[in-house]
């Protein structure tokens, strides 16, 4: 059988829209692809949950997939290295209580496990907005990242979701957006974005823990963009409070139905 071009770009165009049709009306919407967003989608979508994942770069794993420094591997303590072992990705002790795993391994591994519990990831997509109704966050709205980056004028689409995850690390994107756009207080100090402190690994580890909770309706916040919102310092190449993070989040969402 010779292949047909036309029936490829037929396949991929209608596939992807089937796909991405499904997906319009979630019941989480995660933004970011980082180790905190891949953990929350595998436990959100592994308890039955439709979920999709919104990733602004061409590629998954945000920060986690060059490791310290693009030396790509990381390290995790005692109870990350559980959640490591739980995916089956190998980990080796440097010293007691430090772990190391492959970056690339960690990632790929991750996100194949959420995409096999049913997650979807729409990567290239930027959420440049949310829809608020009455308070609440009900949604958001995308736009393909090139399209951002050329700054064409270009409207955006919108998606519905029962909750959302601002995974988006030190950016904290989706808080900056209601924070510039909405009357909404968030559930901070100052009922505004703290901002994040300088690199205490120890510290910012188990705050990035505490920090994972619901910052206003509709929205909660999970790994690095958790400790920004909330005031926590950096922690630098340690991974495991971004693993429990995803984790913890994943829990407060479902418990919340
Ligand atoms: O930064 P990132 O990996 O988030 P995380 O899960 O993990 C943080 C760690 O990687 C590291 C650290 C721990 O040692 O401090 O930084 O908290 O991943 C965030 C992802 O969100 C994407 C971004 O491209 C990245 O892949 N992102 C950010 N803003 C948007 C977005 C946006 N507006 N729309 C879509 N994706």
């Amino acid at each position: 059988m010779s292949l047909n071009e036309v029936v490829i770009t037929k396949a991929i165009i209608e596939r992807f829209s089937q796909k991405f049709l499904e997906y319009t009306e979630v019941d989480t919407a995660i933004v970011g692809a980082g180790p905190s967003g891949l953990v929350a989608a595998y436990f959100l979508a592994k308890a039955g949950r439709k979920v999709a994942i919104f990733e602004r770069k061409l590629s998954i794993g945000g920060g986690m997939w060059g490791g310290g420094m693009m030396f790509n591997e990381i390290v995790v303590q005692e109870e990350g290295k559980e959640i490591l072992d739980m995916f089956d990705i190998g980990t080796r002790e440097y010293e007691p209580g430090y772990y190391t795993a492959d970056a690339v391994e960690s990632v790929t591994t991750i996100c194949s496990n959420a995409m096999k519990a049913g997650a979807k990831v729409f990567n290239c997509m930027s959420v440049e907005d949310v829809i608020i109704r009455e308070g609440r966050v009900t949604g958001l709205v995308v736009i393909w990242s090139p399209v951002e980056m050329a700054g064409l004028h270009v409207d955006p689409l919108s998606i519905s979701a029962k909750h959302v995850i601002d995974a988006t690390g030190h950016a904290t994107e989706v808080l900056h957006v209601i924070e510039r756009k909405a009357d909404v207080v968030l559930n901070t100090k100052t009922g505004k974005i703290m901002g994040e402190r300088s690199m205490w690994a120890d510290k910012a580890e188990r705050l990035t823990i505490e920090n994972t909770k619901e910052i206003c309706p509709g929205v909660f916040v999970s790994g690095m963009a958790a400790n920004a919102a909330f005031g926590g310092p950096r922690m630098g190449p340690v991974f495991g409070g971004m693993l429990l993070s995803g984790k913890k989040v994943a829990e407060l969402i479902i418990s919340a139905g």
